[in-house]
């Protein structure tokens, strides 16, 4: 496959393990604090960090390329409240938004149209992402982050569960 294509989605593939390396900590936080359903929240979102980078993975192998793990850079283990935790969340994927775009746009350059169409499936899943974070987040504001309304969102992410 094309290298330059090739190259970032190595890159994007060490990201997405990134990302799920950061929403276990995250996790791991949650669970100190006895906030069970932050802390399952997240372990899905890592789950499904996890079911992305094999995306990419696969998709390299697929067309052909050699896909290269890297080293995942260190995260961070604490946060002051949960208010920061999602305002960084939001920011991350944000900034993974941004890098899936640039890829599009290299893939584009290079007329890689298969890959163009594999990364189409990402940019569906970074808005779905995007706004539910957006929305914990706005929701955590409204209640300041505490209280008998921080414990009501507790209870109500115990629900989600990973589906692939
Ligand atoms: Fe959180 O998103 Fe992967 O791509």
């Amino acid at each position: 496959m094309n290298k330059r294509v090739e190259d970032a989605l190595n890159e994007q593939v060490n990201k997405e393990f990134y990302s799920a390396y950061l929403y276990l900590s995250m996790s791991s936080y949650f669970s100190e604090k006895n906030l069970n359903g932050f802390a399952n929240f997240m372990r899905v979102q890592y789950q499904e960090e996890v079911s992305h980078g094999m995306k990419i993975f696969d998709y390299i192998m697929e067309r052909g390329g050699r896909a290269k793990l890297k080293p995942i850079d260190e995260v961070k283990l604490e946060w002051n409240d949960v208010i920061e935790v999602f305002e960084e969340t939001c920011d991350h994927e944000k900034f993974i938004t941004d890098s899936i775009n640039s890829i599009v746009d290299i893939s584009y350059e290079e007329r890689d149209h298969a890959t163009v169409n594999m990364l189409q499936w990402f940019i569906e899943e970074q808005v779905e992402e995007e706004s539910t974070v957006q929305g914990l987040l706005e929701q955590l504001k409204m209640i300041d982050g505490k209280g008998a309304g921080l414990f009501m969102i507790d209870r109500e992410l115990m629900a989600r569960t990973f589906v692939d």
